[in-house]
Formats: structure tokens, C-alpha cells, sequence
């Protein structure tokens, strides 16, 4: 590996948001935060998602301050990532630092806030625009707002700032009979088509062709929204998963280069991929290296698969975690060069090197890969 490879250089992009795909080199990155993490509500849109032990502790400590224990091996993970980051070339943005546990409220409901650690789910970088998502989680509704220097910043620089229409986060938007699907049956989602809701996080980007799971924070009208903002130089297509409880695609599958796609055996059929994907090589995530540690298992607030959340730094090297010790040997066989940084304690803020960053910039322009 080349750590001091610089990835700018004189080709570096005007405008300073532009990101077309998950693989051209990374020039800068927005890489979350843990102060002022505070433990999500127990709404059933959070509950029905988070891995049952995680969620019968949280429900009892919904909007308590995240405990030291959890926050200081979490931090120092964090701080040694942004500094393998800087280390390869790569500017780092931050967000601020957030009050999450402060009440706030709509007409209609209040709550209080969750964290920062995952800028992945709050904005979609589309080329040179940048989205703030109408996000399904209450406790998420006012995230964005410790970002607001940086999206203010980058708009002042040129870059396209939207926001999706704020959702109401009323009772229409939740089905009160909601159960999560047993083994066999179909898959079925927490959210009614009352209003656009999605995460970034369920979306995954090859220049003009955007991928996406419906989830229990995306429903169809809200990738419909997306769909119709974007207009006719993007196509976006669904992606069929048989994850129980769906909640971002980046751990059920991801593109590595053009051409090259990761995916999750037990959540994607290969058969029932978009057909433009078939072309692609098909890259079978192998199992994850077990977790035995029981302070992990018990706070993860993710699945198993979070070995494969993995961040392109170009389309040879990917920043992986060490344990994964299947993952790292398996994608060297396939060519690439996995450099490891140890990220374990992330998980019980809701992800790993996918999730816990925004690449804002990747040197690369708009291109058409089917
Ligand atoms: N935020 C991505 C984590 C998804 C999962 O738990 O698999």
C-alpha cells in the first residue's frame, strides 16, 4: 500500500462537491462525529430496525447520552480512520459538533435528537449537487443542521445545495401492524406511501445509472421523488432485497470499480439483478469473520454484514476492517489492495467506512457504464 500517494492534483474539479460514482479517486470526504451522540428513540421506524439486543437496551435509554464505554473505543477508532484518510491524500471535512440530546418538536410530535456518525444516510451527492434526504427516523428530522456550515460553505463555492421536501412524520406514514417478515415470508416494510421518505444510504451511484433497495426508510414515492428531480440524465433502478430488515443498501451491495459489483449471498439473487447490472462481474461477499466479543454483540446497532462496508479510495485500493479477515483476503484475490483500519466500535453508532463518510469529491466525470 502507498500511503502518501497524493489522490488530488492539478485536474482537481471547480466546484468542490463533485462525485459521480463510488470508486474515482477521493479528493475530499465528510467523516462523521460522536460527541453529542445520544441513543435513538424507541419509535417503531428505529426499533424494527436495530438488531434485538441493541434495540431492548436502547429502548430503555432512548435519548440518554451514548455511554464513555461505548463512545471512547468508537472515538479512537474514528481519529486513526481520519488519519489513514489524510495520510492517503484525502481533505477531511467535519461536521460540527452537535447538542443531539436537546428536545425539539413539529406540530405534531417531538423527540430528541440521535447523532452524527453517518453523513452517508443524511445527503446524497449527485455530481455537483448535494441532497439533504427527507430522512423516516424522527430523531434524525433536524441532522443535517451540523453540516449546515459545510453545505453552506460548499454552496457559496458552487456547488448545487437542495433539500427534499421535509416529511410530516405523522402516524400515516407508519403501519401500525407492522411485523417483521418470519423466514419465507415475503418482504414487507414499516412504511406506508403517505409521503416521499428516503435515506442516501439506500441509494448507491455509477455515474448515470443510480441504484436502489426499498427499505424501512425508503419507500417508493420517495425514490419516485428522486426519479423526477433528477429528470431524464440519470436512470434509477431498484434492487430486489431479501434482507428481512432492509436499511441501507451499502451492506447488501456495492459497486467496487466499473464493471465490478460486491453483493451480499443471503440478501441479492443474482438472477433478479437489474439486467444491466448481469453484465457486471458479480463479486459474492464471503461469510463475515464472526464477532465473539460480547460488549459488541450486545451494542452493534448493525447486522453481521457490516464486512462489507467498505470506502473505494480509487478503484484498487478500499479501506477495510481487519477483523474481516475473510473479506481482506478474498478481495486481494480478486486485485485489490485492502488497507486495514480497525472499526469494530463504530457499529454501535449505526455503520463502518461507508456509512460514517460522505465522499463529496472523486476525481472523475459523469459517465454512462451500462
Ligand atoms: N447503516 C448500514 C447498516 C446496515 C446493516 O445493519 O446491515
Amino acid at each position: 500500500m502507498n500511503m502518501h500517494a497524493p489522490l488530488g492534483g492539478s485536474e482537481t474539479a471547480a466546484c468542490p462537491v463533485s462525485s459521480h460514482n463510488e470508486w474515482d479517486p477521493l479528493e475530499e470526504i465528510i467523516v462523521g462525529r460522536l460527541e453529542g451522540s445520544t441513543i435513538p428513540s424507541d419509535h417503531p421506524v428505529v426499533t424494527c430496525n436495530i438488531p434485538g439486543m441493541a434495540a431492548r437496551a436502547q429502548a430503555l435509554a432512548a435519548g440518554f447520552r451514548f455511554p464513555k464505554f461505548m463512545v471512547e473505543p468508537a472515538q479512537q477508532e474514528l481519529d486513526n480512520f481520519i488519519s489513514v484518510l489524510e495520510q492517503l491524500g484525502v481533505t477531511v471535512t467535519r461536521p460540527d459538533a452537535y447538542n443531539h440530546k436537546a428536545k425539539f418538536s413539529t406540530p405534531d410530535w417531538s423527540s430528541r435528537g440521535f447523532c452524527n456518525s453517518c453523513p452517508r444516510d443524511s445527503m446524497l451527492v449527485i455530481g455537483e449537487e448535494i441532497i439533504e434526504t427527507p430522512m423516516a427516523w424522527p430523531c434524525r428530522y433536524f441532522e443535517t443542521h451540523s453540516y449546515r456550515p459545510i453545505l453552506k460553505d460548499y454552496f457559496r463555492r458552487g456547488a448545487r445545495w437542495t433539500s427534499a421536501p421535509k416529511p410530516q412524520l405523522t402516524d400515516e406514514l407508519f403501519d401500525p401492524n407492522f411485523k417483521l417478515p418470519e423466514k419465507g415470508e415475503p418482504i414487507r416494510y414499516i412504511l406506508t406511501e403517505f409521503e416521499p421518505v428516503f435515506d442516501a444510504a439506500d441509494f448507491f451511484r455509477c455515474g448515470r445509472d443510480i441504484f436502489v433497495t426499498r427499505s424501512n426508510v425508503t419507500n417508493a414515492m420517495g425514490v419516485d421523488w428522486l426519479r423526477r428531480h433528477l429528470g431524464e440524465g440519470y436512470r434509477i433502478h431498484e434492487i430486489k432485497s431479501r434482507c428481512p430488515n432492509p436499511m441501507h443498501i451499502d451492506t447488501t451491495i456495492l459497486p467496487l470499480g466499473p464493471g465490478k459489483v460486491l453483493i451480499n449471498p443471503e440478501y441479492i439473487n443474482p438472477d433478479e439483478l437489474p439486467d444491466v447490472l448481469k453484465k457486471w462481474d458479480i463479486l459474492v461477499a464471503p461469510d463475515p469473520d464472526p464477532i465473539d466479543d460480547r460488549i459488541l454483540k450486545i451494542t452493534s446497532m448493525c447486522g453481521k454484514w457490516l464486512s462489507m462496508n467498505i470506502l473505494m479510495v480509487d478503484e484498487k485500493r478500499m479501506i477495510v476492517d481487519p477483523h474481516h479477515t475473510n473479506m481482506m483476503r478474498q478481495v486481494e484475490k480478486w486485485g485489490f489492495e485492502p488497507i486495514p483500519v480497525p472499526f469494530l466500535h463504530y457499529a454501535a453508532f449505526g455503520g463502518a467506512f461507508h456509512c460514517a463518510t460522505l465522499d463529496v469529491r472523486r476525481r472523475g466525470t459523469l459517465e454512462s457504464y451500462f
